[in-house]
């Protein structure tokens, strides 16, 4: 019988309950003390958090893209409860394993302990030190484990069940697992507050206005069809999309510790602090940044105007060395991309070291205090946010992040387009309908947009004014439509000329090709 009963908590057997509390107790204080500790030595120590970085880049790559691109902050829950379920399970195991003698949750703990600290040690932004966090769990964790285990089977003068001691019994082992509870709850919050205190917050607030001595020319007013539905042409920084591996936290780099060297096949090693940025002629650059895993239609393209230096000026003043064909850049989380030289010296691409955005400093999110931006480049092959190492090597020599899990080396952006009005599945007024979006064909510019009705007749679309060929393009067309369901589709062409694709490829390796489309209701006139 599994009821639980005064007995169990005594004998020199666990009960199968009492078992699995002192085995998930254990964990829970593991989870807590390791937080806290990271909180001291480097949040990204934090034994929860490193081993979730760990997963991440051992799940499949087609779950993780899968995950960034389409779950958005909830994949950092997901992250916590996959962790969370296996600590339980974890828990629940070694309670059971160890209802007689606590050796065998011991050994489990051990073994959870060592997994903790090969994923800390897995972090390249964590000192070795870090190693300390997943310790002091283990540790604590096998002291709360001993405690609450001879606190239930301390064996009692012999009295028979229900009797005042064995209640008294029960009573201090609930106390002591009570005790645990709000003891790992305390340390786990000191460990965020503690963490908290090393943010980027006030660094970035300290960093103050970022005049550009060249700043971008002003946008037209005629550069967007807002007003009927398109995005506006520049996107505000908390509405820029957002796409990193960063699932649990995002790097804190504070602008007075950034670092950024330049190494490999130059003539000469170069470091720079942020000050060394900023004091430096500023320009700025209005460009449209695009990730390869957007959808044909999806949300993944954003623009804004970017504060920097331009990139092919530090690596003129680093020297690249012929034969030098990758800027392998890494990020102070350990991602790395890797873009064509050609590309980030080309002096009409305008590739930048960017620290400001639409009039900020660049928002944590976004790579504070430093990152890069390659016009026409997908930005796994090009956007390095908190960039803080470029080495300029071979494709040959080095396969960056998502090379290493078979996406594209070189990824030029495709031309696409996309409509934004009427929304998918939209019931409209009947009469005059306008269809509009959004068009980019980046490096190139787009020459022409044209919509189809119900695979009718390909008509052009009415363009707004082109900013720069860096940026999207926004478009629409006023038609009029018979009352009823109806389907528009768009397509794109460059100024080479160059038609979008028809043929639908998925993101993986080098980017979406195929004709958007969305279905739509014209009412009946009134
Ligand atoms: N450090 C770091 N930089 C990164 C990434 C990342 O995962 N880590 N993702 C890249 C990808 S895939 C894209 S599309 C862009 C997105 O930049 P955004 O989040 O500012 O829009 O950042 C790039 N820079
Ligand atoms: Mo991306």
């Amino acid at each position: 019988m599994d009821t639980v009963d005064d007995t169990a908590v005594v004998g020199t057997r666990l009960s199968r309950p009492v078992a699995m509390v002192v085995g998930v107790l254990s964990v829970l204080v593991a989870v807590a003390v390791g937080h806290l500790a990271g909180g001291l030595i480097n949040p990204a120590a934090s034994p929860v958090i490193a081993v979730g970085n760990s997963a991440r880049d051992l799940t499949p790559p087609s779950i993780t893209e899968w995950a960034i691109a389409n779950l958005g902050d909830a994949k950092k829950a997901l992250v916590f409860v996959g962790v969370g379920v296996v600590l339980l399970v974890t828990g629940v195991l070694a309670g059971l394993l160890s209802r007689r003698r606590p050796w065998p949750g011991v050994a489990i703990a051990a073994v959870v302990g060592l997994v903790g600290a090969l994923s800390v040690l897995d972090q390249p932004s964590v000192p070795t030190a870090g190693v300390l966090a997943p310790v002091a769990g283990l540790l604590a964790a096998v002291a709360t484990f001993y405690r609450l285990h001879t606190a239930a089977t301390r064996r009692r003068p012999a009295v028979p069940a229900g009797d005042e001691p064995e209640s008294a019994a029960r009573r201090r082992f609930l106390w002591t697992s009570a005790g645990v509870v709000v003891g790992a709850g305390a340390a786990g919050t000191a460990g965020t507050l503690l963490a908290g205190r090393n943010d980027a917050t006030s660094s970035r607030a300290a960093v103050g206005a970022l005049t550009p001595g060249t700043p971008a020319p002003p946008i037209p007013p005629g550069a967007d069809f807002a007003s009927v539905g398109t995005p506006r042409f520049l996107t505000a920084n908390r509405d820029f999309y957002r796409v990193d591996t960063a699932l649990l936290s995002v790097p804190q780099v504070r602008a007075e510790d950034w670092l950024l060297r330049i190494h490999g096949m130059v003539d000469g090693t170069r470091t720079y602090t942020f000050n060394d940025i900023r004091r430096r002629p500023l320009v700025e650059r209005t460009v449209t940044i695009t990730c390869v895993s957007n959808e044909v239609g999806g949300p993944y393209v954003s623009t804004a105007n970017f504060v920097g230096v331009p990139l092919r000026d530090l690596l003129r003043e680093a020297g690249v060395r012929s034969g030098a064909d990758q800027l392998f850049s890494t990020s102070a989380d350990g991602w790395t991309a890797g873009t064509p030289v050609d590309a980030a010296m080309d002096p009409n691409r305008g590739a930048l070291l960017a620290i400001g955005m639409n009039g900020e400093p660049l928002p944590i999110e976004h790579g504070f205090p430093a990152r890069m931006v390659v016009p026409g480049l997908y930005g796994f092959v090009s956007a390095t946010k908190w960039v803080v190492d470029m080495e300029l090597t071979t494709f040959g020599a080095r396969e960056s992040y998502w090379r290493k899990r078979n996406w594209g080396v070189r990824a030029p952006i495709k031309t696409q387009s996309r409509i934004d009005a009427p929304r998918a599945f939209a019931t409209v007024p009947g009469g005059r309908v306008t269809i509009a979006g959004v068009a980019w064909a980046q490096t190139i510019g787009v020459a022409k947009v044209e919509v189809r009705v119900d695979g009718g007749r390909w008509l052009p679309a009415r363009l707004a004014t082109e900013v720069n060929s860096q940026t999207w393009r926004m478009w629409r067309l006023d038609v009029d439509l018979a009352p009823g369901t109806h389907r528009a589709e768009v397509r794109a062409t460059d100024r080479r000329g160059q038609t979008q694709r028809q043929e639908r490829v998925p993101p993986i390796p080098d980017g979406a090709t195929g004709w958007h489309s969305t279905t739509f209701t014209v009412d009946t006139q009134s």
